[in-house]
Order: structure tokens, then C-alpha cells, then sequence
């Protein structure tokens, strides 16, 4: 009698081990689930940079760093300048990653994808998507400005947003945001690509 309690104990300890062995490996399959599920929802916020130097021109000695970070659809530009005279400066995105003249001409115009006219930011008679606008350079000619817009983008596929491909410019001058095409902002004394 004691030999078949003790089987029928043993059994049943086995069958319940077991039964708690299951349930341990569909838990373990549910938490693998939401891993996977945190995993991808992350990618679709991926956050894009890109960083790049400028380089001087029109015999300037200014030169620079910027970055752009786009996330969630915003993107931001950092940019940070040494070499200039000391006051306000223009900064603008041009039309062509393409620094190779010594005035920074080689980059063209204005980037104005929406064909409207040169402006300051935000205006209601319209803006270029390059007139970034004007920064203060210190006495020790150092400056920097912060920019942010959900009218850009880093490589999408709308070229109205896109700025992949576009030069970032500094001018020796201040943009008046009144002058056309281009805000009467004088020589350009900085260039850098925008590309990857
Ligand atoms: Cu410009
Ligand atoms: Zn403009």
C-alpha cells in the first residue's frame, strides 16, 4: 500500500512539474512577442543625422560644423561657426552640395523647391525653404544657431522637403529678407554639402 501512495506522489509531482514547465515556456513565447513588438514600433522613429563641416571661401578664414537630426518628422540643425567678424550674419541653404568654387557660387541660389520669393522664415508673402535667417557672431567671431522645422527632411521622398543634396552657406553680410532673390547678404564665407 505504501509503494503504490509513494508512486501515485511521484507521479503526480512529475505531471505537475511538467505542467509548470509548459506554462513557463508560454510565458516566455508572450514576453518574446512584446520584445519584438517594442522592437519594431522604434524603427518607424529612427532617428536620422548627418554632420558635415564647412569650409571657408571668398578668401575668407570662416569655417564650421553643422548637424541635422530629424525625428518623429522634426528636424533640427545645429550650426557652429568660427573666423567670422564680429555682428550679424546670413545662413541660408543653397540649391547644390556643390562647394568646389572659391566663392561658394558653384552651390547656386537659394534652395526655393515651392517656387516662392525670398523672405524672412514663416512670412506670409511667402519664403525660400533655405532662408534659414540671420545669427549674431561674437567679439571673438564665434556664433551659432539653432533651427528647428517639420518643412525639411533628411532623404525622404518629397523633394519639397528633402535637403539632402543642398549646401549650407554663410554670408559676410545680413540678410534684409526684403531683396530678391536672395537678401542682399553679401560674399559668401562658408560652404559645406549637405550629404551623407
Ligand atoms: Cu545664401
Ligand atoms: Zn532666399
Amino acid at each position: 500500500m505504501k509503494t503504490l501512495q509513494l508512486v501515485v506522489l511521484t507521479l503526480l509531482s512529475i505531471s505537475i512539474f511538467s505542467c509548470k514547465g509548459e506554462k513557463k515556456e508560454a510565458t516566455d513565447q508572450e514576453n518574446n512577442t512584446e520584445t519584438v513588438e517594442t522592437t519594431s514600433k522604434k524603427e518607424e522613429d529612427i532617428t536620422k543625422t548627418i554632420t558635415f563641416n564647412l569650409e571657408s571661401k571668398s578668401e575668407s578664414n570662416v569655417s564650421g560644423k553643422v548637424t541635422f537630426i530629424e525625428s518623429e518628422g522634426l528636424v533640427n540643425m545645429i550650426a557652429e561657426l568660427t573666423g567670422l567678424t564680429e555682428g550679424e550674419h546670413a545662413i541660408h541653404i543653397h540649391e547644390k552640395a556643390d562647394c568646389s568654387s572659391a566663392d561658394g557660387k558653384s552651390t547656386g541660389g537659394h534652395w526655393n523647391p515651392t517656387m516662392e520669393p525670398h523672405g524672412k522664415w514663416g512670412a506670409k508673402e511667402g519664403y525660400h525653404k533655405g532662408d534659414i535667417g540671420n545669427f549674431k557672431a561674437d567679439t571673438d567671431g564665434n556664433g551659432s544657431i539653432n533651427f528647428a522645422t517639420t518643412d525639411w527632411c533628411i532623404g525622404c521622398d518629397d523633394d519639397k522637403k528633402n535637403i539632402l543634396g543642398k549646401a549650407i552657406i554663410v554670408h559676410q553680410g545680413v540678410d534684409d529678407f526684403t531683396s530678391q532673390p536672395s537678401g542682399a547678404a553679401g560674399s559668401r564665407v562658408s560652404c559645406g554639402g549637405i550629404i551623407q
